[in-house]
């Protein structure tokens, strides 16, 4: 059988006393920690469009990395990249991989034979899969690339344009279904506006929320049990996009009466594009009942826009797993490495390099993460800040029992708050370095 990628090996755990580029320092998947195995707690995913698509183009320059694999007919490319897919998944020890419509397979000069080539491409998919023993971890429709969708899919001024999204997600679900995945992704590219001049908000955002309702009825008619996902990213390529943030989408979801059926799939470039940290966006998604899966990566906060790089820091991954910890844990999400090569790491080998640092530096955030709390000074510390909610008025408020007019009397009463407690914000981060470094 042809070998795609013959300078990587097999990628195996050697601990982190290993100089040997290809192998995990720290992931090591079957490894139990806290009761289940790594690979369950990190479920790492494969982004087949970055992975085996993306070649390095950027708005200055052309391609620096070949991923036609030999071929020049559409088809034979898209075979190639199948099998290199999963050669790539099993010598990584990835599990998952997520895709959108266009990346798994070409496009037709119609939508019709675009679709077949996807129905196509999709048995190879699927008994590749039976085969390598992977799993799609969610799909989603690339409703953004084609001129058509200049002013958006859902969100255009063009009923045609609407009727073609809509189509495309249809086939997007049936391919998902077919692959049995367990999730589905809304991405907003380009569901947003350049200019309110010329745009009609509310007419826009109410034809998303149908073709949403849409695609969750349709879905679950074909047998999709899985979650739907909404991944907020505040501008890029529009100026502003409707899923801004994680609040914001829940806004969005709620309005609508679609919160029942979509969580939030956090990319840690979007939340810093948004002005926020990663550990906030998965805060926010936790505490509303709608955290789901992950897109890993991080950006370059000197940027203003979406780098995808892949995670390297360790700070970042040990927040973002103390918070899927405090989620409970994946459950039909995971970790997607949404994340690319820099334009000169056009090699193979950067590739596997990459996904290595990727998987080591959330592996090590999640042995982190467990430390943290089984080290528990910053869990008792919030607890504490809270105590004053325990007992006496502050029960009373916790408990919304208190009234404005006793609330006023016991205020007088007090004079002035003199209980204050420091906040120690510098104490709390010397914990996390102490933890993280012995
Ligand atoms: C774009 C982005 C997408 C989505 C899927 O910024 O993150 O790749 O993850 O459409
Ligand atoms: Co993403």
């Amino acid at each position: 059988m042809k070998e795609y990628f013959p300078t990587i090996p097999k990628v195996k755990y050697e601990g982190s006393a290993s100089n040997q580029p290809f192998a995990f320092k720290y992931y090591n998947p079957d490894e139990i920690i806290c009761g289940k195995p790594m690979r369950e707690h990190l479920k790492f995913a494969l982004s087949y469009w970055h992975t085996l698509c993306g070649d390095g183009t950027d708005m200055f320059g052309r391609g620096t990395a070949d991923k036609s694999f030999g071929e020049k007919d559409p088809m034979e490319i898209y075979r190639q990249k199948a099998y290199a897919a999963f050669e790539l998944m099993d010598k990584l020890d990835i599990d998952y991989f997520c895709f959108h419509d266009r990346d798994i397979a070409p496009e037709g000069n119609t939508l019709k034979e675009t679709n077949q080539n996807l129905t196509e491409i999709t048995e190879l998919i699927e008994n590749l899969m039976k085969e390598h023993h992977k799993k799609v971890l969610w799909g989603t429709a690339n409703c953004f690339n084609h001129p058509r969708y200049m002013h958006g899919a859902g969100t255009s001024p063009n009923a045609d344009v609407f009727a073609f999204a809509a189509a495309q997600i249809k086939k997007a679900l049936e391919t998902t279904v077919k692959l049995g995945g367990k999730g589905y992704v809304f991405w907003g590219g380009r569901e947003g506006y350049e200019t309110l001049l010329n745009t009609d908000m509310k007419a826009e955002q109410d034809h998303m929320a149908f073709l949403m309702r849409l695609a969750v009825d349709y879905g679950r008619s074909i047998g999709f049990d899985g979650d739907f996902y909404v991944e907020p990213k505040p501008k890029e390529p529009t100026k502003h996009q409707y899923d801004f943030d994680a609040a914001t989408v829940l806004g969005f979801l709620r309005k609508y009466g679609l919160d029942q059926d979509f969580k939030l799939n956090i990319e840690a470039n979007h939340a810093t594009l948004a002005g926020h940290t990663f550990q906030h966006e998965l805060a926010i998604a936790r505490i509303n009942d709608a955290f789901g899966s992950i897109d890993a990566n991080q950006g370059d906060l000197l940027l203003g826009w979406d780098t995808d790089q892949f995670p390297t820091n360790v700070y970042e991954t040990a927040l973002c797993m103390l918070e899927v910890l405090k989620a409970g844990g994946f459950t039909n999400g995971g970790l997607n490495f949404d994340a690319k090569t820099r334009r000169g790491s056009f090699t193979p080998e950067d590739i596997a390099l990459s996904y290595i640092a990727g998987m080591d530096s959330f592996a090590l955030g999640l042995r982190i993460a467990v430390k943290l709390m089984e080290d528990g000074r910053l869990e008792k510390f919030v607890k504490e800040r809270y105590n004053s909610f325990e007992s006496g008025i502050g029960a009373k408020i916790s408990n919304q029992t208190a009234t404005m007019e006793e609330l006023e009397e016991y205020a007088i009463s007090l004079g002035e708050v003199s209980t204050n407690i420091s906040g120690k914000q510098e104490y709390l981060e010397s914990i996390i370095n102490s933890v993280m470094f012995g």
